[in-house]
């Protein structure tokens, strides 16, 4: 090899297996190489590819910051160079190989190692290898549920290091309502995204390594990834992977129990894909997956694009008609004459409890995001004999999907076409402020922000009540517990107020 790349004056290299069989021969410039696509040659989490690279350099360098990239996003047993010397005989020998246990930051995550001659090596290479593999397993502590998919969740700071951590908290149980076990977090500070990886290409070996670790098979990344972002952290990482859009929407998929749910989730996750099917023709299967691919429409989704468009026109006429006989629905109850109430807020406030509580109704109500997707409508009594209706509706989140958004317009007319509006905050989460706002500006999206609104403080029970005179003050709204029951006379008392007496004198401050 040496001397044939000195006569050549190019760097030649062999991709050799575990049984000494060369699978590629590589013939690079002077400087370097370029490594075709490998296939999915035994590209396992946890393991090596089982393939080595031996390769030549001829101006005395060692391992090149090239090679070791190449070592850790293609899973390689391990990278050789053979310095090629001027007569074309062998010098020394540079070899590369992933490290177990290293891939927190401060060290790098390869070992390497120099020998004077090919003639320093006798130990059995292969054992030297299965040796290293599964001490990569057992580096991990971390115990896997089994039949789960474990994943990384990773963001990138261009701000406020610590929102992009809250951030990152909120990914993290999103993906555990996906189904998903979370065994790790990585955030990195940069200026901005990088574009093609998001995260800087030293960072992403730095994960793919604890991903092998810890042998996880899914990387999450908060926000949305651009369709090439994702095509190229797809093809180069081999693992799967999804955006918080992408998770956001798998969790819709599993939760819809309607049919017009399932159709509005459906046509998201259509939407959604479109521009991806297109740049992702082969490794398609690897996102159409999904999480665990369950869902509505999941195997619908692996068509081709012409007929993603035709069933995307068709669910958009059914969706149309599902939505006139909910408009129906609607004009009867409004004939009735009764208003109508909705209570919105982020996922987790506590709206299904609030119903629950205020209508003896048993709608579903857990310690999940994303809990409720259909909206259930209520009636609630009031002394007097005076009635409303009482709608619980979906949950929204920060970044809430444009997709979605779309898709679900036609439950979210409930929103838009309250009377009154019940804004239903968790008081006992640190990010109060952050959900406030991330409702308000959906309810702006939805051209629902000029709808009269309560504003309402819940799960008081769970603050110490030292803090309730501060909490009210900063947030301007009634304290209330759904769950104890503290506080809803005085809600009901203002909800009468806005919508009867209001009405009936023509003017009255809340
Ligand atoms: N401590 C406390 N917990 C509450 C209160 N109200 C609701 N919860 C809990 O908060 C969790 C979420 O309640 P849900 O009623 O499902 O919330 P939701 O707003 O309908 O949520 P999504 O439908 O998922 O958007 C559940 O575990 C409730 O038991 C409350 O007043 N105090
Ligand atoms: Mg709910």
């Amino acid at each position: 090899m040496t001397e044939m790349s000195r006569s050549l004056s190019r760097q030649l290299g062999l991709m050799i297996d575990r049984r000494g069989r060369v699978s590629h021969v590589i013939v690079g410039d002077a400087h370097q190489l370029f490594i075709p696509d490998l296939g999915r040659h035994r590209a396992g989490s946890g393991r090596f590819r089982g393939l080595r690279l031996v390769h030549t350099h001829l101006r005395g360098e060692g391992l090149s910051r090239d090679d070791l990239t190449d070592l850790s996003l293609l899973k390689l047993d391990a990278v050789i160079v053979i310095q090629a010397q001027v007569n074309g005989m062998p010098g020394f020998v540079e070899v590369g190989t992933i490290r177990p246990g290293a891939a927190r930051g401060d060290s790098e995550p390869w070992n390497t190692e120099r020998r004077p001659s090919i003639k320093a090596w006798d130990e059995d290479y292969i054992a030297f290898i299965e040796d290293l593999e599964s001490a990569i397993g057992r580096t991990s502590t971390v115990k896997r549920v089994p039949g789960v998919e474990a994943a990384i969740v990773i963001a990138v700071a261009t701000g406020r290091v610590d929102e992009a951590d809250a951030s990152l908290d909120e990914l993290e149980r999103l993906a555990d309502t996906a189904g998903l076990q979370v065994l790790d977090r990585i955030l990195q500070r940069r200026r901005r995204p990088d574009h093609k990886f998001v995260i800087g290409k030293g960072k992403l070996q730095e994960v793919l390594i604890r991903a092998m670790q810890l042998e996880v098979e899914v990387l999450i990344f908060d926000g949305e990834l651009s369709p090439s972002q994702l095509r190229n952290l797809a093809t180069d990482t081999e693992l799967k992977v999804v955006d918080r859009t992408q998770l956001i929407l798998d969790i819709f998929s599993q939760r819809a129990k309607t049919r017009e749910g399932k159709l509005q989730v459906e046509l998201a996750q259509l939407r959604y894909r479109k521009p991806r099917l297109a740049l992702m023709p082969t490794a398609m299967s690897r996102l159409s997956g999904g999480i665990g691919g369950r869902g509505p429409g999941e195997t619908k989704l692996e068509i081709n694009k012409r007929r993603a468009g035709e069933r995307q026109t068709r669910l958009e006429k059914e969706l149309k008609t599902l939505s006139k006989q909910r408009a129906l629905r609607r004009n009867r109850r409004r004939r009735v004459g009764l208003p109508q109430v909705a209570i919105v807020g982020y996922t987790n406030a506590g709206k299904s409890t609030m119903l629950n509580r205020m209508t003896h109704s048993t709608v579903d109500a857990e310690d999940k995001l994303f809990a409720t997707l259909d909206p259930t409508s209520r009636r609630l009594r009031f002394p007097e004999s005076r009635e409303v209706i009482l709608t619980d509706t979906v949950g929204f989140i920060r970044h809430l999907p444009k997709d979605l958004v779309h898709a679900f317009k036609s439950t979210l007319e409930e929103v838009q076409e309250a009377d009154l509006l019940v804004h239903l905050i968790d008081a006992s989460s640190p990010l109060i402020q952050t959900h406030i706002d991330a409702v308000d500006k959906t309810l702006a999206e939805l051209g629902a922000d000029t709808t009269p609104t309560l504003r309402v403080l819940n799960k008081i029970d769970a603050v110490d009540n030292a803090h309730w005179p501060e909490i009210k003050a900063a947030h301007n709204g009634i304290l209330v517990s759904a769950q104890t029951g503290d506080g809803l006379d005085a809600l009901m008392l203002q909800i009468e107020r806005h919508l009867f007496r209001e009405r009936a004198s023509g003017s009255l401050d809340s």
